[in-house]
């Protein structure tokens, strides 16, 4: 008897197999798959320095799109950001038993649970084993959690035990005050609540419970059910932090061991999904001479045509067949399969859109004007509007008052700070621990959707404008920036050019620093973890009023404040800062010469300064052996460039050739290019130097455009795909403009399609979909960006994002559904100025092609 019902078992066991062979494998990738659905087991982690970014924990990819992330034990009811964040002990892919699992420790409170992902009819079995019961101080606190993304569900109705339930589409549920002892502390017990001194913190309360979940019915593409014996609770993550997703939660039962807790998963398989295709090209257009090709992302499962169209659409609206061509197959890249279309022979001006498979693209140019002042919305709008230290008016709106009036005091000693910055045990300066520093409230841009002052990137951003100013002289004028009021007004003249007036107000910043500090420092940003999330006017981050430590918090006598809300200093002193902040100053110096003559003196002065301070100090080999080269290098040229002293040529030629010679690190990033960073370095001393040097140079410039072919030609855009943690339009950007050089120098070795192409990613040609990734430049451009107006689910005009984050272990992605993934969506000051380059690039490169 015994042994029949093993055998009976087995044979159920065996059936249960076969019977499911269309449902969730494992696959050589190492998640579950099944066409429309991917279960993703901690491919991905927490970020070890911002922690919770909605891209970790068991993750669910459903029928393309990526709709549930955070799979893991949770703390909290709707964990933020910098809520505790479980480390990933281990992880353990068994194929013979199709199950991943993982152990995850909060170290905080010595605990570990297991959480262990089985296929299991048409979904999964989430199971959850304790080796020790919860510790006492997390009974009711920890939770298996699951994170759902709002807007995929927005419209649609969900059933809690069968009793059915609206989505809400703005948060508005309930929550309720506790005493601070009972909080569970925060990342570096920082705190994310300003609770205006009153010792309490929020807590949401569930919208809706139940023991079966139905998540959009109505919607075979979002369908899910989440079944358990145990109460399932579901919150709106969006009542503590806008950037909170929906919550499905059980809390763990108090004092049990093994098998603690299950959840059965169904996402809804819609039978023989296939993905449509991703038809991507350039949303700006192509000029007739250049290169047309467009790139057509297929599901795996889907059968490659063998031809695409191009059609045009005439004045009367009339659809004509212009082109049919043969597709070309590219081949396998990451999840996808891609064909290309090639339609460079149509040079006829006009409105154009391509067919594939029945899917019509939009419309979009052929004309040899498409790339005629392109940069103009970033530097009159986008750029502007991220001036720190002034207020910024457009027409009848405010982007923002005038911030930080009271800026600024010295950080503190032994600090990690939340946004990357720390101090060691001295201050590098003259200043106490919160004493004020004087003089920095002046220059500067917020130099992402956050809004601190960033020194290393202001060195970019100056170093970009000048070579911009250098290498294509721009004489536009639509900004007005009055220094003396604090003034920025968009789309008004005042008779002086802009980039030379955003030259100057960098270089403001970095003057300010070195005058007041001694030296460059590493950045100015607010102490406090509530002040930093914040979203809307930064005018409002701080009171705008010195601290006064003899009045009491939120006390004001009119003129000081007793709240400690003014910005930090991090005043750490390193040479490799000092040498940036010396190559900017120094090349800004040139460009302010008539413009600023006294601006102008004092950046020289700073940066011959910092020259002299570091070469004494003999500082010169931090950060080497990282392809940064010598610090010196960058320093050497522009102060070489400007001053024309010999002493400045000899140390930057002895750096450049080293460089150039020593084979560099290769970082094994993706997208990475060994030499281009010493290439760069070259093409902006060329001008300055004699045939000798070109001579000597070309063979590293065939060097640079092997390394560079080889990268590029490992993705069907013809360009260097990166994009892990943060995504990767910038290097694509570099590379491009490094392109651009070798044309303009040595034209037989590249021509220009090298630098379109760059562009053309940027504008579409890229995975996913095809949306520009610049902010309302061509016809379909990013909706929604991570600003400081994100919350709005809006975009700042000119903003350029990062682009497709690489998901492990095979999926790009770049949601304009969802502003708050900064990886994706954070329009940042140095993604800016590449762009304003290139697009000046394929300006000038376009009047050449198309006379
Ligand atoms: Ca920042
Ligand atoms: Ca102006
Ligand atoms: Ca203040």
């Amino acid at each position: 008897m015994k042994n029949y019902f093993i055998s009976t078992l087995f044979l159920f066991a065996l059936w249960n197999t076969f019977s499911y062979s269309q449902e969730l494998k494992l696959n050589e990738l190492e998640y579950f798959e099944t066409p429309g659905i991917n279960v993703l087991v901690y491919s991905n982690r927490y970020n070890p320095i911002f922690f919770d970014e909605k891209t970790a924990g068991i993750e669910l990819i459903h029928h393309g799109v990526r709709t549930v992330t955070g799979g893991a034990i949770r703390l909290h009811n709707t964990p933020e950001q910098w809520d505790l964040v479980p480390s990933i002990v281990d992880r353990h892919v068994d194929k013979a038993n199709n199950t991943i699992s993982t152990t995850l420790r909060y170290d905080d409170f010595d605990f570990n649970s297991e959480l262990k992902v089985t296929p299991k009819g048409k979904g999964f079995l989430i199971q959850v084993i304790l080796e020790k019961p919860v510790p006492q101080q997390l009974v009711g606190r920890a939770g298996l959690n699951m994170e759902f993304l709002p807007p995929a569900y927005w419209e649609s109705i969900y059933m809690a035990d069968g009793k059915p339930r609206l989505f809400p589409r703005y948060p508005s549920s309930d929550t309720y005050i506790r005493p601070k002892s009972e909080k569970i502390h925060q990342i570096y017990d920082h705190t994310t609540f300003d609770d205006r001194g009153r010792n309490e913190f929020l807590e949401p309360v569930p919208i809706s419970t139940a023991k079966t979940f139905v998540l959009a019915p109505d919607n075979p593409e979002r369908r899910i059910t989440i079944r358990s014996e145990f109460e399932m609770m579901f919150f709106d993550g969006r009542i503590l932090a806008q950037n909170g997703w929906y919550v499905v939660r059980s809390i763990l039962p108090a004092g049990k061991t093994g098998n603690v807790m299950e959840w059965y998963v169904e996402p809804n398989a819609i039978p023989d999904w296939i993905r449509q295709p991703v038809i991507s090209f350039s949303q700006v257009g192509y000029t007739p001479a250049q290169q047309k090709t467009a790139v057509i992302e297929l599901d795996k499962n889907d059968t490659p045509l063998s031809t695409a169209t191009l059609y045009q659409i005439t004045a009367d609206g009339k659809e004509v067949k212009r082109l049919s061509g043969k597709t070309d197959v590219w081949g396998r890249y990451l999840r996808y399969n891609y064909l290309t279309f090639d339609f460079s022979s149509v040079k006829d001006p006009g409105i154009y859109y391509i067919e594939y498979g029945g899917q019509k693209t939009n419309a979009f140019p052929i004309d040899k004007n498409v790339y005629d002042g392109l940069w103009h919305t970033t530097m009159d709008v986008w750029l502007p509007v991220q001036m720190d230290h002034m207020t910024v008016n457009e027409g009848y709106r405010i982007w923002h008052g005038t911030p930080y009036e009271d800026d600024a005091l010295q950080a503190p000693l032994n600090h990690k700070h939340f946004d990357g910055y720390s101090m060691g045990d001295t201050t590098d300066t003259r200043f106490k621990p919160f004493e004020r520093i004087p003089g920095l409230n002046v220059g500067g841009w917020y130099d992402a959707g956050d809004f601190d002052i960033q020194t290393g990137s202001h060195n970019t951003v100056v170093m970009d404008l000048v070579k911009i100013f250098e290498t294509f002289a721009p004489n536009r004028d639509m900004t007005y920036i009055d220094q003396q009021t604090k003034y920025t007004d968009l789309h008004r003249p005042d008779g002086k050019n802009d980039m030379l007036q955003q030259v100057e107000h960098g270089v403001l910043a970095l003057v300010a620093q070195i005058e007041n500090v001694g030296h460059p420092v590493r950045g100015i940003i607010v102490g406090n973890l509530h002040q930093y999330h914040h979203l809307g006017d930064a005018a409002t981050i701080t009171d705008n009023l010195p601290y006064n430590p003899n009045l009491k918090p939120y006390e004001s006598d009119g003129l000081s404040s007793g709240t400690m809300d003014d910005r930090w200093v991090f005043t750490t002193r390193s040479s490799f800062m000092d040498y940036s902040t010396a190559a900017s100053l120094a090349a800004a110096s040139r460009v302010l010469k008539d413009f600023n003559p006294d601006l102008s003196r004092r950046a020289l002065k700073c940066a011959v300064d910092m020259w002299n301070d570091n070469i004494n100090k003999k500082q010169t080999n931090e950060r080497r052996g990282f392809g940064f080269g010598n610090p010196n290098i960058s320093a050497a040229l522009q102060l070489y460039i400007t001053t024309r002293e010999e002493k400045y040529r000899k140390v930057f030629e002895d750096a450049f050739w080293e460089l150039l010679n020593t084979p560099a690190i290769n970082t094994n990033m993706p997208g990475n290019i060994p030499i281009s960073n010493g290439i760069s370095y070259a093409f902006a001393v060329y001008p300055y130097m004699d045939a000798e040097f070109h001579n000597k140079l070309r063979p590293f410039v065939l060097k640079y455009k092997e390394e560079a072919d080889a990268v590029a030609s490992q993705s069907p855009y013809g360009v260097p795909m990166g994009g892990r943690g943060w995504a990767g339009n910038t290097p694509i950007m570099t590379w491009a403009i490094n392109n651009y050089f070798v044309h303009k120098y040595y034209p037989d070795i590249m021509d220009a399609e090298y630098v379109y192409r760059g562009l053309n990613y940027i504008f579409g040609c890229h995975p996913y979909s095809n949306i520009s990734f610049v902010a309302t430049i061509g016809a379909k451009s990013k909706k929604m960006t991570y600003g400081n107006n994100r919350a709005d689910f809006t975009f700042i005009a000119g903003g350029v994002v990062p682009g497709l984050l690489f998901l492990q272990p095979d999926f790009y992605e770049n949601k304009d559904d969802w502003p708050f993934l900064w990886g994706e969506n954070e329009a940042i000051i140095t993604t800016a100025t590449p762009y304003i380059f290139l697009s000046h690039a394929v300006e000038e490169l376009a009047r050449e092609m198309n006379k």
